[in-house]
């Protein structure tokens, strides 16, 4: 472990970021070979081409960056973009994503999660991740329901919806995510729909270069199980909180409207502090670390500890 008394640890992907700008990549060079199987008009192909414009915009090559993702229809995204990627388990997103951002805080991460896998299957991890403000992103992919299994009823999916799992409207409450994410303290929330790429790309930036845990709800259309939250219906009632002079400094202002979904939905970087330091930044034996625990990694030969059991 390398200490040096002037450094306050190794760079930030914030720092790579515009060190990147030297030279940029392409859209071709986040290609894959792999076709996409996505359903016609899905939105996953929205968040697909945001997150590549939004690393295209950040100069970020491939090679500079991790995706992670969890299993669903979101998850397929992983063999049709270039670039070093992990498909974890479902609802496990969160903490791969999180121990490779605090194996190597210079590189960006981002974590790409269902609805399904973040607020049932690995609604723990969320409340850690948010908790703990480790350095990375998380698109959630909010289509209000499973998808890859066909269409059921998520914690997410609209009260008296009849999905395919539950035929008669779902008997649970409908969890208020976002009232839920605001109740733990997180440091950036922002929501994008998947219909308006150029919002979603500013967002992801936004969050790329967040200097903590960047949660970002993006509400998914699902022409084929989603019958209610449906393209048309996000395009009428989604709109710019910019444009109405949100700031996204006032928590209050930004819980309540990030809540209020009854009659509009408001989008964009809804709240954002840089006043709390990411987790790795307050770990007291890292403090002056130039190196990364990656490259702190090395050969340890456990055979005269082993001889205790012999
Ligand atoms: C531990 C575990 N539980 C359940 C499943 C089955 N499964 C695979 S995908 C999926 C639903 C995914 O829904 P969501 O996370 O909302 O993502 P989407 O498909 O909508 O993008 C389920 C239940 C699984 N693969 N692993």
């Amino acid at each position: 472990m390398m200490k040096s008394d002037a450094s306050a640890g190794p760079p930030s992907p914030l720092d790579s970021a515009r060190s990147y700008g030297r030279a940029g990549s392409s859209m071709q060079d986040f290609a894959s070979q792999n076709p996409c199987t996505w359903c016609d008009g899905c939105g996953d192909y929205g968040i697909w081409t945001a997150a590549r414009s939004a690393l295209v915009d950040l100069h970020i090559w491939p090679w500079q960056v991790l995706l992670c993702y969890d299993v669903g229809c979101h998850g397929n995204m992983s063999d049709k973009i270039g670039g070093y990627r992990f498909h974890g388990l479902h609802g496990r997103v969160l903490p791969l994503a999180a121990g490779a951002a605090l194996a190597n805080p210079t590189i960006p991460v981002i974590a790409f999660g269902g609805d399904g896998a973040s607020f049932s299957e690995g609604v723990g991890h969320l409340v850690h991740a948010v908790r703990s403000n480790y350095r990375f992103t998380f698109v959630m992919h909010n289509n209000a329901n499973y998808g890859l299994t066909t269409g059921q009823a998520s914690a997410l999916t609209w009260q008296d919806q009849k999905m395919n799992s539950s035929p008669n409207g779902i008997p649970e409450t409908t969890l208020n995510s976002m009232d839920f994410i605001f109740s733990l303290q997180p440091t950036f929330v922002a929501r994008g729909w998947s219909g308006d790429i150029a919002q979603m790309s500013k967002i992801l930036q936004a969050a790329i270069r967040h200097r903590g845990f960047a949660y970002v709800d993006m509400l998914q259309a699902c022409p084929t199980y989603n019958k209610f939250a449906t393209h048309e219906w996000l395009m009428q009632h989604c709109y710019d909180a910019a444009t109405e002079g949100h700031d996204p400094k006032n928590f209050e202002k930004a819980r309540a409207l990030a809540v209020d979904t009854q009659n509009r939905v408001a989008t964009g970087i809804l709240y954002q502090t840089e006043d709390v330091p990411a987790f790795h930044e307050r770990l007291k034996p890292r403090e002056g670390v130039t190196t990364t625990s990656v490259q702190e990694v090395k050969i340890v030969d456990t055979s005269r500890w082993l001889k205790a059991f012999e």
